[in-house]
């Protein structure tokens, strides 16, 4: 696998994509950053293979899927599905954007990992941790919580992820394989106002 392996970073309002992409990419948490900034890549050793991964951060990814968000799905290699412990309503649509992968990449055990973030404020805690693993487990997939702000299991994420998307059969399953080949061009911007 020498081409990148996209993965879109996807899930309700406010739960953390964002800051789940810069914490993985640059080890930074950014509170405000250009909204414009669609993907970055990383090159990461796993298992002793070197490979490339592009993370595509939704921008308040909170409709259904159309046009050029559509475009990435079919795409992509696995996703990252995140929810927000503190947020009952954004574990509630869980269930929604699962459906729309299945539908989109018509199978329903491609590789998708459930986390749940800001396990850092305990205090506002709305969803507990054995629903998160129970949904997850339901439903075939890997779970953490996690914690962008601590930068806590952000990497472990994304290696468990890659180890999904290795063992699922992208050539004879799904209209993604491993070459992307893009109708649209990714923009690729760094217009990064990090805040210290
Ligand atoms: N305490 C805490 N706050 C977090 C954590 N992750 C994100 N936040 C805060 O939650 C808010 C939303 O974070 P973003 O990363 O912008 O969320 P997003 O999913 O990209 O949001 P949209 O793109 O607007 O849908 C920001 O105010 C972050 O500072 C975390 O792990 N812990
Ligand atoms: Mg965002």
């Amino acid at each position: 696998m020498n081409n990148p392996l996209l993965i879109p970073i996807i899930g309700p309002k406010e739960v953390g994509k964002s800051t789940f992409t810069t914490q993985f990419i640059f080890s930074q948490f950014i509170e405000e950053y250009d909204p414009t900034i669609e993907s970055y890549r990383k090159q990461i050793e796993i298992d002793n293979e070197i490979l490339i991964v592009e993370l595509y951060d939704f921008y308040q990814n909170d409709y259904l899927i159309y046009g050029f968000t559509k475009e990435v799905y079919k795409q992509s290699h696995g996703f990252v599905l995140i929810y927000s412990i503190i947020d009952r309503n954004s574990f509630n649509r869980l269930q929604d954007y699962l459906k729309e992968i299945y539908l989109i990449k018509n199978s329903d055990d491609f590789p998708i990992i459930i986390v749940g973030n800001k396990n850092d404020v305990e205090n506002l805690r709305q969803v507990k941790k054995e629903e998160g693993e129970e949904f997850a487990f339901k439903n075939g997939c890997p779970f953490f919580e996690i914690s962008t702000k601590a930068r806590y299991n952000i990497d472990e994420t994304i290696i468990t992820l890659l180890r999904e998307i290795r063992k699922y059969p992208f050539d004879s399953k799904s209209n993604s394989n491993s070459k992307i080949k893009f109708k649209f061009k990714f923009k690729i911007k760094f217009k990064i106002k990090f805040k210290f």
